[in-house]
């Protein structure tokens, strides 16, 4: 709350509002944030995750307020206008949606899925189809009566669940809400064929938003993607898309042995094909040179305004080309894991 005013001088003095926070405490075991409280905490909770390399824009945060709302149906409704919001056409908007948070006695609905869109896993004969990270969900949605194709790139329903001993419900993300992007490549027309997509909104739903003390569990948030999110990691890690072996071949390389590079060559060529994909489909992605560049002047910024910027250098530096990018070539401020308000990983129920 001293934060909030200090940072918020149009907001006066915090004392009367700390002492009406506590009495309400003292009456309800919590109290309610006013809505620029909860504006104002969760853009400082983008400002403070160490991981997160996009902070410039931390001001320009969406906040939608929908505190009032706690039962399956309406999540999922406002989470699929959450992804047109945020989708915006291709124009992402970096958005937050804030249901009802935990109350003393009665914890808040959870969103299952690790983020709003991701493309399920099926296990079939030992190998998987998909999204190895989407399998344990495909598998929960299936046994809720969830019916997939065993395609390679199908979104998940969302998965929410009201209380702990309840069965979730399960929702399928209506067509208009999830923009994806097919990929290929500017030099090769064969990339095309290899039928690679993805989708073009990340939206964390399972971290907490914690904010003077108040849980917001379900607190779903998004960005746009950095490239090599998408074609460092989730096409080319072996228990991911594991996409590496066939692009190489493709590309003709030498792969017998691990010093002619083919796979570094390989990972080169597909991250250049998801940011010419996206910017030919008019989708918002950042190339890891530019977003770091931009990373390092909202830490001098911040310097400017004498607030640190704690940072976790293994999750800001990009993992291609790393020495690549001035974000590699420096230390950062500590990270004070007590520091709020935060995104946190969302505790068990
Ligand atoms: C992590 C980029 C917006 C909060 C990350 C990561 C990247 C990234 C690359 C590391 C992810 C990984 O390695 O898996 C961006 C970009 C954004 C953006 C380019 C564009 C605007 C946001 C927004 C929020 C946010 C709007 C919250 C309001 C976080 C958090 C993490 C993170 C909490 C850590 C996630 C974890 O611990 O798993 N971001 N981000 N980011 N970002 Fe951002
Ligand atoms: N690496 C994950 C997404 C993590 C968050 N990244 C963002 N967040 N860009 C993936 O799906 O590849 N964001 O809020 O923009």
């Amino acid at each position: 709350m001293r934060q909030f005013h200090r940072e918020q001088p149009a907001a006066g003095t915090p004392e009367s509002r700390l002492r009406a926070v506590r009495e309400e405490i003292g009456r309800t075991g919590s109290y309610r944030h006013t809505p620029a409280e909860l504006a104002y905490g969760a853009k400082l909770a983008w400002r403070n995750a160490a991981r997160c390399i996009g902070r410039l824009y931390w001001r320009s945060l969406v906040v939608r307020d929908l505190r009032h709302l706690s039962a399956a149906d309406d999540i999922a409704a406002e989470c699929f206008e959450h992804l047109r919001l945020a989708g915006n056409g291709g124009r992402i908007r970096p958005v937050v949606s804030v249901f009802a948070p935990d109350l003393p006695g009665r914890p808040a609905a959870r969103i299952l899925n690790q983020q709003l869109v991701r493309y399920a896993g099926h296990r079939v004969d030992g190998a998987v189809i998909g999204d190895p990270a989407g399998a344990a969900l495909a598998a929960r949605a299936r046994e809720l009566g969830w019916k997939c194709a065993e395609d390679r790139f199908e979104p998940l329903p969302l998965l929410i669940q009201e209380r702990p001993d309840e069965r979730p419900h399960w929702y399928g993300l209506p067509d208009d809400t999830t923009l994806e992007v097919p990929l290929s490549h500017p030099d090769h027309a064969w990339f095309a064929e290899l039928g690679l997509r993805w989708y073009a909104v990340p939206a964390i739903s399972d971290m907490t938003l914690e904010i003077g003390g108040v849980r917001y569990p379900t607190a779903p948030f998004n960005g746009w993607y950095l490239g090599t999110e998408i074609g460092a990691r989730n096409l080319a890690d072996a228990d991911r898309y594991d996409m590496l072996g066939t692009v190489a071949e493709r590309l003709g390389l030498d792969t017998s042995s691990d010093r002619t590079l083919w796979r570094d060559r390989a990972l080169v060529e597909l991250n250049l094909a998801v940011l010419h994909s996206f910017q030919e489909a008019g989708v918002t992605v950042a190339d890891h040179h530019t977003e770091s560049e931009r990373f390092l002047r909202h830490v001098a910024q911040e310097q400017r305004l004498g607030r640190p910027t704690p940072a976790e250098w293994s999750w800001i530096v990009p993992p291609v080309s790393g020495g690549l990018t001035p974000v590699y070539h420096r230390y950062y401020d500590p990270v004070d894991p007590e520091q709020r308000p935060a995104f946190l990983a969302r505790e068990p129920w």
